[in-house]
């Protein structure tokens, strides 16, 4: 047996049956030995593609996932991806390899020192009869700091005989205790009990604590609203007082109840600049924020009572202390926040027409939002869509929401949502990216066509790269100069074997609702939008 055998068949014993990948000399080896063992091998089309799909997966999927690569070139093309995954961050085991130690090498290069830039973890296979327990140390690393990992396994390493056998020690993970000590919440709950116009915000840490009950119970008792960070989506669907996302992407019908509320309660929210609108919505309002992770607590806005603890248990606990003291909030504030979740519930744009062969994105995103199966994947790539976009989209449960929001890269978002239709955990994952975003890894839909991925990918077509449009334009310059004279985008997606849709009215998406439902391969829809048209964020 040779070394890159005994690492595929490791990686198989430790439960990964997929790897994302792209094949060159310091990985074609062990990538064989993976689907002769039976895994299943994602060939994408470059090497970012193989970091993001494995990034999603392992978020959607809540287990570390795998990508490799070659040596050089196979590396430096994952970087963006790689640092977005760092900054998320997201479990990936990215295994490449050092070429044959050799000063005129063509692909040599320092990985340990581009990853120390980068600020990930770089692990090595170090020799033959090291194997086990290097892999071992990599895969432990990956469960505890659930950040990425480069695994450089030297190509005459990887290449040389077996010597080492048997798998890696299992140790007992033993739970962080979860007990609240008496009197710890004192402050956070004068703070809350006084305050007369509560709202409460639900981050990811809600999901990840699986916390979402406990949240929604005390914001019941103390009548408040309920608000989610962007990567919160899918917590509280249905909830009376459900009031949407926090922050710049806040629903119009919040604002008022926004503006009002005299303190905030933030859950498992890092209550970063959008979130806060960098800072403003907070100011003259109380601030009590609870986060697993104290670095959290005031990362952009110092917090009046801060709490460093599991969201479960401590909203729990915080609960039975406001209803032991006979807090119930007030009536007329509980009654503002289901009177706003109505007026939303309703709402529909009516400040603009907009130009002909094109649709308000707004309204395309709550047409389409009615298409979607209740339960989809949703992943998103950045860009100025997301104003007209994910206020609207909310057709997935919580933790199947996430944006490739770390680096602020475009174009890492549909091999993102590649990798979550890989992952299963949604009969549909759907895609949304702006044209340039899509044609910055359009190449990628090759790989969902083979894969034949059920995956509905939304492209916000405005012709231009409209974040620069608006900051060109607010900035006095000509806003032209952001326009991209792409070729047709569903011309581009049908030529990479995806069936097509285009919207340009919404009689167009009655007519691709019917398609959606049990969609079995890719369908890119090219939604036509208005460059002029700006949805402040
Ligand atoms: C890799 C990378 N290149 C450039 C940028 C700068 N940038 C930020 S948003 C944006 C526009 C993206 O255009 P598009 O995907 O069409 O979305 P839109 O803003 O038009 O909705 C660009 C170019 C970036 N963030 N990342």
């Amino acid at each position: 047996m040779k070394v890159y055998e005994q690492v595929s068949s490791l990686l198989r014993a430790s439960g990964v049956d997929t790897v994302f990948g792209l094949m060159g000399d310091a990985n074609m080896y062990v990538s064989s030995a993976f689907e002769n063992q039976g895994g299943q091998f994602v060939r994408v089309a470059h090497e970012a593609g193989a970091v993001a799909m494995a990034d999603v997966h392992a978020r959607m999927s809540g287990r570390p996932a795998v990508a490799t690569v070659t040596h050089g070139p196979g590396f430096t093309n994952t970087l963006t991806a790689l640092v977005e995954a760092a900054r998320f961050p997201s479990p990936v085991l990215l295994v490449t390899g050092d070429p044959p130690a050799e000063a005129t090498h063509l692909q040599r290069l320092d990985i340990g020192a581009v990853c120390s830039a980068l600020g990930v973890v770089h692990e090595r296979i170090h020799r033959p009869d090291t194997v086990v327990r290097d892999f071992g140390r990599v895969m432990r690393r990956l469960s505890t700091s659930a950040a990425p990992v480069v695994l450089n396994i030297p190509l005459p390493v990887s290449v040389s005989e077996a010597v080492s056998a048997g798998q890696p020690l299992e140790p007992v993970w033993l739970p962080a205790g979860t007990t609240v000590p008496e009197s710890a919440l004192d402050g956070a709950l004068g703070l809350v009990a006084s305050a007369t116009r509560p709202i409460v915000v639900a981050g990811r840490g809600v999901v990840a604590a699986s916390a979402e009950s406990a949240v929604a119970e005390l914001a019941d008792l103390l009548g408040a609203p309920l608000f989610t960070t962007a990567l919160g989506r899918g917590l509280f669907r249905g909830h009376p007082r459900h009031l949407g996302i926090l922050g710049t992407l806040a629903h119009e019908c919040a604002s008022q109840v926004l503006m009002d509320s005299d303190c905030v309660l933030a859950v498992g929210a890092s209550m970063n600049k959008y979130t806060t609108m960098g800072g403003e919505l907070v100011q003259g309002k109380r601030l009590v924020q609870i986060d697993l992770d104290p670095a959290k607590l005031g990362w952009l806005v110092q917090p009046d009572e801060g709490v460093a603890g599991d969201a479960a248990a401590v909203v729990a606990a915080m609960t039975a202390e406001l209803r032991a003291a006979g807090v119930s909030g007030s009536g007329s504030w509980r009654d503002r926040g289901t009177a706003a979740a109505s007026a939303m519930a309703e709402w529909t744009p009516q400040d603009r027409r907009p130009a002909d062969g094109t649709i308000d994105i707004r309204t395309a995103s709550l047409l389409l939002n009615r298409a979607l199966p209740a339960d989809c994947a949703i992943v998103s790539d950045v860009g100025r869509f997301v104003a007209g976009a994910w206020p609207y989209l909310d057709r997935c449960a919580p933790g199947r929401f996430t944006a490739m929001t770390g680096f602020g890269s475009i174009g890492l978002g549909l091999a993102g949502a590649i990798g979550a239709a890989v992952s299963g955990v949604s009969g549909l994952t759907v895609a949304l990216v702006g044209d340039g975003g899509f044609m910055m890894h359009a190449s990628e839909l090759a790989t969902a066509v083979r894969h034949r991925l059920p995956l509905l990918v939304l492209v916000f077509d405005d012709g231009a790269y409209g974040a620069e449009y608006h900051k060109l334009e607010t900035q006095g310059f000509d806003p032209r100069h952001s326009y991209n004279d792409w070729p047709d985008v569903a011309a581009v997606a049908a030529g990479a074997g995806a069936d097509t849709h285009v919207v340009e009215t919404p009689e167009d998406i009655d007519v691709l609702a019917k398609r959606v439902p049990g969609l079995e391969r890719p369908l890119v829809v090219d939604i036509r939008l208005d460059p002029t048209h700006h949805i402040p964020f």
